[in-house]
C-alpha cells in the first residue's frame, strides 16, 4: 500500500523536520494529512485488556510487569463470553475496531486456542480485530491470519540506542522479527512507541525512522505519551515539553502519509486544546473508551463531545472486515446520537 513513499529516511532528515518552526511544522504535516485523508474524521478503537499483570518482561514503563510492584490486580485470561460482551458493548458505543491486550512476552500454546477463538468472535460482530500479544512465531502468526485477525499492535516502542534503558528482558530485533511475520502473514500492522521516558531528541528521531523505513509502513501508528505509573522506574520521569509530543505526531504524519498515526495514551492527561493541535498535526485515530488497558482515558462522553466541538466525526470501518456482519451504521451508533444532540 504505502510502497510507493520513502523508505530510506535518513536521520539528518527528520531532524530537520523537528528543527522547523512550530508553524512550519504543523502546516506541511496538514497539508500531508489533506493529500491522503479526510482531514475531519478519526478512527475509533475500543480497548481491553484479556489478560492483565504478571508479565514477565520488565518494561520500565508498565503497570503490568511482574518486576514492579504497581499494585495492580492480576486477572487470568477472560472467558470467551467476557470479551464478546465487552466487544458488543464497545460496537454499541461506535467503536469499528476492538484491540485485545495480553501481559505475555507470547502467548502459550494453552491458550492460544481461546485466543483464535475471540479473534473469530468479535470478527463476526462485524467489528475490526486487532491483538497485542507480544512475540508471535510464524505458525502463531499464520493461525491468527487464519481465524481472520485483521490488525496485530507490536510496538517498537524507542529507538534502537534507548531500548536497553527500558527493557532488558527482550530485543529490538526480536520485535522487528515478530512484525517481519506479522507482515507475511498478511496481517495489518500496527507499531509505534512511547515518548516522554526521558529518551532525547534523538530517539525519537530514530524511533520514526526505524518505523518509516521498514519494508512497508505500519497501517497504523500509535504514539503514546508515557502515563506514569506510581512503582515503576519511570514514575518520576521528567514531563516531555506538550509542544514534542504534537511534533512526533507530524512528523509522524510526513513520514508515513497513508498511516493512521494514533493519539494514544496519555489523552486523559492533555486538555482539549492538545488534543485539538494532534488532530491538526495529522492524528487520526483514538483509543475510545474510559479504560486503556490498565489506566483511564477519556470518558466516552467526553470524547462525543469533543468530537462535536470540533466538526470531527468517526471514520467508518474499512472494507477488510466485509464477509462479516456488516457494522451498526455510523448514524445508528449512540456515538452519533450523542454527536448529534452535543452542542456546537
Ligand atoms: N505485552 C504486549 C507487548 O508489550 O507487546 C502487549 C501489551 S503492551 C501493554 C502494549 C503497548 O502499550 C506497549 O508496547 C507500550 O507501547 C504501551 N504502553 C504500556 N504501558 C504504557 C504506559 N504506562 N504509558 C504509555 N504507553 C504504554
Ligand atoms: C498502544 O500503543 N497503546 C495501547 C495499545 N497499543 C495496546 C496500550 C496503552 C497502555 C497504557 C497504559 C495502560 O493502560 O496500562
Ligand atoms: Fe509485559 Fe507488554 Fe507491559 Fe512489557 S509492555 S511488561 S511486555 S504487558
Amino acid at each position: 500500500m504505502s510502497l510507493s513513499f520513502r523508505h530510506d529516511w535518513q536521520n539528518h532528515e527528520i531532524e530537520q523536520l523537528f528543527q522547523l518552526p512550530f508553524n512550519d511544522l504543523l502546516f506541511q504535516a496538514q497539508g500531508v494529512h489533506r493529500q491522503h485523508f479526510d482531514p475531519n474524521a478519526v478512527q475509533v478503537s475500543t480497548l481491553l485488556s484479556i489478560k492483565t499483570g504478571a508479565c514477565p518482561e520488565d518494561c520500565k514503563y508498565c503497570s503490568q510487569s511482574g518486576h514492579y510492584n504497581t499494585g495492580l490486580a492480576k486477572e487470568k485470561l477472560l472467558a470467551l463470553e467476557t470479551v464478546l460482551t465487552e466487544a458488543a458493548t464497545a460496537r454499541t458505543n461506535g467503536a469499528t475496531r476492538f484491540c485485545m491486550g495480553a501481559a505475555w512476552k507470547h502467548p502459550s500454546a494453552r491458550d492460544f486456542p481461546l485466543v483464535l477463538a475471540m479473534v473469530r468472535g468479535v470478527r463476526e460482530l462485524g467489528l475490526e480485530t486487532c491483538m497485542t500479544l507480544g512475540q508471535l512465531s510464524v505458525e502463531q502468526t499464520a493461525a491468527l491470519a487464519e481465524a481472520g485477525l485483521d490488525y496485530y499492535n507490536h510496538n517498537l516502542d524507542t529507538s534502537r540506542e534507548y531500548y536497553d534503558k527500558i527493557i532488558t528482558t527482550r530485543h529490538f530485533d526480536e520485535r522487528l522479527d515478530t512484525l517481519a511475520h506479522v507482515r507475511e502473514a498478511g496481517i495489518k500492522v500496527c507499531s509505534g512507541g512511547i515518548v516522554g521516558m526521558g529518551e532525547q531528541a534523538r530517539d525519537r528521531v530514530g524511533l520514526l525512522r526505524e518505523l518509516a523505513n521498514l519494508p512497508q509502513h505500519p497501517e497504523s501508528v500509535p504514539i503514546n505519551n508515557l502515563v506514569k505509573i506510581k512503582g515503576t522506574p519511570l514514575e518520576h520521569v521528567d514531563d516531555l515539553d506538550p509542544f514534542d509530543f504534537v511534533r512526533m505526531i507530524a512528523v509522524a504524519r510526513i513520514l508515513m502519509p497513508r498511516s493512521h498515526v494514533r493519539l494514544s495514551a496519555g489523552r486523559e492527561q492533555m486538555n482539549d486544546q492538545m488534543q485539538a493541535l494532534c488532530f491538526f498535526a495529522g492524528a487520526n485515530s483514538i483509543f475510545y473508551g474510559e479504560r486503556l488497558l490498565t489506566t483511564a482515558n477519556p470518558l466516552a462522553s467526553s470524547d462525543m463531545q469533543l468530537f462535536a466541538r470540533l466538526g470531527i466525526h468517526p471514520e467508518p470501518a474499512r472494507a477488510a472486515t466485509a464477509q462479516a456482519e456488516p457494522l451498526v451504521p455510523a448514524q445508528h451508533s449512540q456515538f452519533h446520537d450523542a454527536m448529534a444532540s452535543a452542542d456546537h
